[in-house]
């Protein structure tokens, strides 16, 4: 059970003592300012606007947030943020857990922050979905990246289906880059359906993989070979370096029986060890070639609208779903209906029609009344 006691801030000064001089009062009035209260829309997209990192976690927490009344002030900031957004590089990150997806995060971020840039990392995970658990809730694979100011680092978002949490991922890159991250990078476990939506999310996928006992296409999913922008292989450090080399040769071999991608793109391979960072600046420089070839011939805005798209029609299936499971005559009758499916009494088809009518009929006596 969880103690549900509340801990005092960490910001609240004991009467009579003086904060420490290293601590900024402009910067502790911020935060206490953004924690206390709750900000207006408006105050939310200024802070964010300005860099301001405790109004972008407000933002995210409002977006991820399952109360209804939290919606429209969701939606506020996300619109005002959109015409600031989109000038960053999404990255996807997949591969089984234990392959090292975290470790290579803090050593591509650190090296990307090194060079200057922004990085904000988001996790879309499908347990988190039933656990309410959630990756990177533990950051101590990534203790350097935490530490680092040019990071953001947010766990995933727990909710009640993967399309939720992954819609809600996909707001928070709008805000993310509003607030000035450059570099966004999103990490999935491989396994279930997170792929194909942190997929729909990002301009490049890197599948992270480790060397086998030389068997190593066994039992890996076609379709992810398929979304594979690059595939690295991880922990080719050690005993490891060739066999990691022959994994290389491998995947290469078998990239090549996948259908062209409409981008023009070829998925490259290549070797990396997220503990000794061997590799890292080579996976760098796989992006910026992908960004070249497809920023030139237009595809990487191509699939940025196609993206658009997708999440609108996501956002719409995914509403009706809730809106139909929510209602009370289909929450009192749904279970009845199930039984009776499972009987025989009725056929599946009939019995969802059934349920849809209903529905359907409720709202317009509630729309007959209003
Ligand atoms: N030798 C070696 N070990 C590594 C390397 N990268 C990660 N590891 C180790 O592999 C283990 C798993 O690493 P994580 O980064 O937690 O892997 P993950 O994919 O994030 O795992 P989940 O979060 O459980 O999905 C840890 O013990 C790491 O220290 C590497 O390049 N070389
Ligand atoms: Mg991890």
């Amino acid at each position: 059970m969880q103690n549900k006691k509340s801990h005092p801030s960490a910001l609240n000064e004991k009467a009579g003592i003086a904060p420490p001089e290293t601590t900024s009062l402009t910067s502790i009035g911020t935060i206490q300012h953004f924690r206390k209260i709750q900000p207006s829309a408006t105050a939310l997209v200024e802070g964010i606007l300005a860099g301001n990192i405790t109004a972008l976690s407000r933002a995210i927490t409002l977006v991820e947030s399952t109360n209804n009344n939290h919606l429209s002030k969701a939606n506020e900031v996300i619109n005002a943020c959109l015409p600031h957004s989109g000038k960053s590089m999404r990255i996807g990150i997949t591969g089984v857990p234990g392959v090292g997806k975290s470790t290579f995060i803090e050593a591509f971020g650190k090296f990307l922050t090194n060079q200057g840039k922004k990085v904000a990392v988001l996790a879309v995970d499908p347990s988190s979905t039933i656990s309410h658990g959630s990756i990177l809730g533990d950051k101590t694979r990534m203790e350097e990246l935490v530490k680092d100011k040019n990071a953001y680092i947010r766990p995933s978002a727990s909710g009640e289906t993967l399309g939720g949490v992954a819609r809600k991922t996909r707001e928070t890159i709008t805000l993310c880059e509003a607030c000035g991250f450059d570099t966004i990078i999103i990490e999935t476990v491989g396994v279930g359906q997170s792929e194909t939506a942190v997929h729909s999310m990002v301009d490049f996928f890197l599948l992270l993989k480790i060397a086998g006992a030389g068997d190593e296409l066994q039992g890996i999913k076609r379709g992810i070979m398929e979304m594979a922008d690059a595939i690295v292989i991880n922990k080719a450090d050690g005993d490891n370096i060739k066999k990691a080399q022959f994994a290389k040769m491998e995947f290469n071999r078998a990239l090549h029986l996948f259908p062209a991608k409409k981008s023009g793109w070829i998925p490259k391979t290549s070797t990396c060890s997220a503990i000794t960072q061997e590799g890292i600046p080579v996976v760098w420089e796989i992006i910026q070639k992908f960004l070249a070839l497809t920023k030139e011939n237009q595809s990487f805005f191509e699939k940025r609208k196609e993206q658009n798209q997708y999440w609108m029609l996501e956002t719409i299936n995914e509403q009706l779903k809730i809106n139909f499971y929510n209602q009370h005559e289909i929450q009192n009758l749904l279970e009845p209906t199930k039984k009776a499916v499972q009987n025989n009494e009725i056929s599946p088809f009939a019995a969802a029609q059934k349920l849809l009518n209903l529905y359907q009929n409720s709202k317009n006596n509630q729309q007959n009344m209003d």
